[in-house]
């Protein structure tokens, strides 16, 4: 039997356990990257491994979230991260030089390799034919010294792209697609492989932005082969020696096989407040527009920008459209400027903003209440544009200059102009300087501390009773978004007992000041979710800093992959219902009793949850590696680390 592309990577870097889908294994790691608002932690932990440098073939530490620096923490976190790369091996990508997924697959990327980022979209890369997978700081850390990363192997699907996408269709929209059909539930241990004679329609940033937000379906990573597009691609970035022919064999099997022909799809839009809640575009009966944002690691790549600057050619943004413009990186920038896009986009009208994550993650460009925002980023989870009340449409770089002439939600393929040819410049300006190379290890180079970095986490051992109150109950695709909130918020990312204060902010404000009472009263807190906890960003504050305030269990109906992974890290239980209506008769306030916790947990037996304030009982599952029933017994995977 041959191999698909999945398995032939992850043979070549297996360390332990075999490609049996479902079973735990662990690969080696080949690059990792991080981003300045996970990237604190993960060093912080990586110091506390005592690891005199890094271990892999390439670690590169990003600045791109908090660039926007109100008030001091975020200017002092990013001089911490300069130190600390330069002491254990690490490039630096400064400030102002780009989002870290558009940057890693022009600089870094390489087919046949693996990634992992802490950043839940590092699948980014996978559009070069690598496994690339987003996980928590703590994870991007155990791999910099060299460990294994764990992983459920995937049970793989194959996503056939046939024919042609039609004028004014885009990626965004075959990603959307995809959306619709998997939806952002029940994913959780696939990949997604592409294949089929499509694909030599679709370039190497084209892929990207499908690879980028099939991270919004929950599957672990997607991968696209490697092949002449690849090539081109590596040649026009200088670096054609990275390229290898990667292919699934043609007798390859997949858990499933599913086709879309790409001719027959039209512009399309996900609605508020989920990426998987689809619609034409020209279902969208001309709805008036207020914001237009262009940008984010999902379409700020030079084709994206050069097709709306031309769409926009001589014409002003529309009097009630506010056009915000974010490049993906340095380069696009420098190119769009090279060949005269920049100054045609300013000319018509565009805000330009740093080459960095801004709007996309809500810390800028918040719309007004009330407001209708189209965006080419990748979530429109409520509240994450900064206003609570905003409704985010996520939608191609076309269908977005089609409002941004308009004022309204508008198909483009009813603006009267013939779609853009966009070719990519076969010899792009390169421009590394903005990236600082280590030279080696410095041993004894200092680390700037200011006062926002706090010391790593920590946490106790796991009791072997847990006992307190359901602190809060919440629904269905519960993102970290909901958990931790970002925007405004995140520049506390290095100060834990300070951005615990938000937890759950706008689910009920009142969270944080109730478990710390309850902590401080000797209880545990206990949260119980529906479906898809925890989906969206790979930030583990979602875990840690519910962690600090004494959260020792979360019951759900399902976890998703990378916040399930952090709250085992952390040493918060991940149970799931074993009887899905007990869920509604569980009410927030009931106390709750779980006796034999690490006796139950060392045997693997099911866990019976008793309520003790309605005399009844539950059962719960409790589905762990015997790795991870280490880390959750131990509190947390830095405290199994110590007892070596
Ligand atoms: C996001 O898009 O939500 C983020 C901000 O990039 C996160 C990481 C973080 O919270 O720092 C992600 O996607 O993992
Ligand atoms: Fe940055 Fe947005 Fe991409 Fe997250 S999704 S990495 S915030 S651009």
């Amino acid at each position: 039997m041959g191999k698909n592309i999945v398995e032939k990577i992850l043979a070549d870097h297996l360390m332990a356990g075999s490609l049996t889908p479902g079973t735990q294994i662990g690969i080696r790691i080949d690059q990792t990257l991080t981003q300045d608002a996970t990237g604190t932690m993960a060093y912080l932990q990586f110091e506390a491994m005592g690891v005199e440098c890094v271990q892999t073939e390439i670690s590169v530490s990003y600045i791109d979230h908090n660039t926007v620096q109100i008030g001091f923490e975020n200017a002092d976190d990013h001089l911490y991260l300069q130190s600390v790369a330069r002491k254990f091996g690490v490039l630096l990508s400064r400030a102002g030089n780009g989002i870290c997924h558009q940057v890693h697959l022009e600089r870094f990327g390489k087919p046949g390799k693996t990634l992992i980022g802490s950043d839940s979209h590092t699948p980014t890369c996978g559009a070069l034919g690598m496994i690339a997978i987003g996980a928590g700081g703590l994870d991007v850390a155990r791999a910099m010294a060299g460990e294994p990363f764990y992983l459920s192997c995937p049970s793989v699907v194959r996503i056939n792209l046939h024919g042609k996408l039609p004028a004014w269709v885009s990626a965004k929209d075959v990603i959307l697609k995809v959306l619709e059909i998997f939806t952002t539930k029940g994913n959780v241990g696939v990949v997604f492989e592409y294949g089929g004679q499509g694909l030599a329609t679709l370039s190497v940033p084209e892929r990207a932005t499908i690879a980028n937000m099939g991270a919004e379906c929950g599957v672990t990573t997607s991968v696209f082969p490697s092949d002449e597009l690849t090539r081109q691609f590596l040649k026009s970035q200088q670096r054609e020696k990275d390229f290898i022919l990667l292919q699934a064999d043609d007798d390859a099997a997949y858990a499933k096989v599913v086709d879309i022909d790409l001719s027959k799809l039209e512009p399309l839009t996900a609605r508020p407040h989920s990426p998987d809640n689809i619609a034409t575009v020209r279902s969208m009966n001309d709805l008036p527009v207020d914001q237009v944002c262009l940008g984010s690691c999902t379409n700020s790549s030079y084709k994206d920008l050069v097709t709306v600057a031309k769409i926009l050619q001589g014409r002003v943004v529309h009097p009630d459209v506010s056009f915000i413009l974010a490049p993906g990186s340095r380069q696009v920038l420098d190119n769009l400027a090279r060949d005269g896009y920049l100054a045609s986009l300013i000319a018509s009208g565009a805000r330009l903003m740093e080459n960095a994550c801004g709007f996309c993650i809500g810390n800028s460009q918040s719309p007004k209440s009330g407001a209708v925002s189209l965006r080419t980023s990748n979530r429109n989870f409520p509240g994450r544009s900064g206003t609570l009340d905003a409704d985010v449409y996520l939608v191609s770089p076309e269908t977005a200059a089609a409002a941004v002439i308009t004022g309204r939600f508008t198909d483009p393929r009813e603006l009267s102009m013939d779609y853009p040819q966009v070719a990519m410049p076969a010899k792009p300006v390169i421009d590394d300087s903005m990236i600082i190379m280590p030279d080696g290890c410095a041993k004894d180079a200092k680390i700037y501390r200011g006062p926002n970095i706090g010391a790593p986490p920590s946490n106790d051992a796991l009791p072997d009773v847990i006992d307190g109150p359901v602190t809060i109950k919440v629904g269905d695709k519960i993102t970290t978004d909901h958990i931790i909130p970002a925007g405004a918020r995140m520049k506390y990312r290095s100060n834990i007992p300070k951005y615990a204060q938000f937890v759950f902010e706008n689910l009920d404000a009142s969270f944080a000041g109730r478990a710390l009472a309850i902590k401080a009263g000797g209880k545990h807190n206990i949260v119980v979710a529906g479906q898809s906890y925890g989906q969206g960003s790979s930030r583990e504050h979602a875990a840690i800093c519910p962690m600090h305030l004494g959260v020792r269990a979360v019951i759900a109906k399902s976890f998703e992959r990378i916040h399930a992974a952090n709250l085992i890290n952390f040493g918060i239980l991940p149970l799931t219902f074993a009887n899905e209506a007990d869920y509604d008769a569980l009410e927030a306030g009931d106390e709750l009793k779980i006796e034999n916790v690490r006796q139950l947990i060392t045997e693997g037996l099911p866990f019976t949850v008793q309520n003790m304030s309605r005399g009844t009982s539950f059962q719960v599952d409790c589905t762990l590696s015997p790795r991870q029933k280490k880390i959750v017994l131990a509190g947390g995977a830095l405290n199994v680390r110590s007892e070596k």
